[in-house]
């Protein structure tokens, strides 16, 4: 099996997951597939896409994958083997430094959001919210953290324990408690797997259940993302997939015969419930989204990905 297909698969399993960390294994087997590529320079190009047909198929939901894939094909160039092999492992390690730095970056700055002495609030497990508690705790703003365990698929006890083991107070609570808790935020932070170019937000699901809380409580909402998650195709009307899982992730179905269970995974907070969107080039309003997605995007001549669409039909 290539690196393309593992990688593919552990992002299908979640053995890797988070929408920074799927945007830079992505990148990373593009580059592996393009170092073990022994064919001749002809095929070259139609190898590197296919790869990212197979990688394109597994999580519809985060566009840093797609946008990371965007990233690395838009780069490949050259007349002979060599020279197309460089500038694919060129750009996809460019990729996962920028986006390293990014989320680095979003924590320096988000964290002269936080006020001193906050509770904050957040969900899931994104390491661009995480990159903002940790440096607002470095500089002595966070009095303790209250963590989702986000069901069904537990990540909030990552989380937990991440903050935890640097010393942050933490209180993990189960996803319906959140309005109860609400009270008691200063500010919540959360990830984002999507930016749509309206300004809303797709992230793990019941985000936009914490928004409303955080609304009617008048809490801050903060959506800590890189610019790679904003995405291009929203700006064209296209909706955003939201990824629905096994059902087995909830309950067993032979436990619930004549139920039918759902796992949806993301869910779209609408830009009026969000206060700022931190990411590594400033702090936006949601509606910048479309400008940032304009800058990033407009002078792209063609879009790599409706060639990789079209060997991920066939
Ligand atoms: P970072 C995750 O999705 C969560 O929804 C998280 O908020 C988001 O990606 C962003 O994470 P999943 O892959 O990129 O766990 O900030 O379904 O790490």
């Amino acid at each position: 099996m290539g690196p393309a297909r593992v990688v593919a698969e552990k992002i299908r399993r979640m053995e890797i997951r988070g929408a920074g960390r799927i945007g830079r294994a992505v990148a990373g087997a593009l580059r592996d597939e393009a170092l073990s590529y022994a064919g001749p320079a002809s095929g070259f190009e139609e190898h590197m896409y296919r790869a990212a047909a197979v990688l394109l198929d597994t999580r519809p939901t985060a566009v840093s994958l797609r946008n990371a894939l965007r990233y690395v094909l838009m780069r490949m160039q050259g007349d002979d083997l060599e020279s197309l092999r460089d500038s694919v492992v060129r750009a996809a390690e460019e990729f996962i430094r920028v986006s390293r730095e990014a989320v680095e970056r979003i924590g320096r700055i988000g964290s002269g959001r936080i006020p001193k002495g906050s509770v904050v609030m957040t969900h899931c497990n994104s390491q661009a919210a995480i990159s903002v508690i940790l440096h607002a705790w470095e500089q002595g703003r966070v009095e303790m953290v209250i963590n989702t365990e986000t069901r069904p698929a537990f990540q909030g006890h990552i989380t937990a324990r991440t903050l935890a083991s640097k010393g942050v107070p933490v209180t993990m609570i189960i996803d319906s408690a959140v309005r109860y808790f609400m009270k008691e935020v200063d500010v919540v932070v959360v990830g984002a797997d999507t930016v749509a170019s309206n300004g809303a937000v797709i992230n793990k699901i019941g985000t936009s259940q914490i928004a409303l809380a955080a609304n009617e409580a008048r809490v801050p909402f903060l959506v800590a993302a890189e610019t790679y998650k904003f995405s291009p195709e929203t700006m064209i009307g296209k909706l955003v997939e939201i990824e629905e899982r096994d059902p087995r992730e909830v309950a067993n179905p032979e436990d619930f015969p004549g139920v039918r269970i759902r796992n949806p995974v993301f869910d779209a907070t609408p830009p009026e419930y969000i206060d700022a969107i931190v990411t590594e080039m400033g702090v936006i309003s949601p509606h910048m989204a479309y400008d940032i997605i304009k800058e990033l995007f407009g002078s792209m001549h063609q879009d790599p990905l409706a060639k990789i669409q079209r060997f991920a039909n066939h």
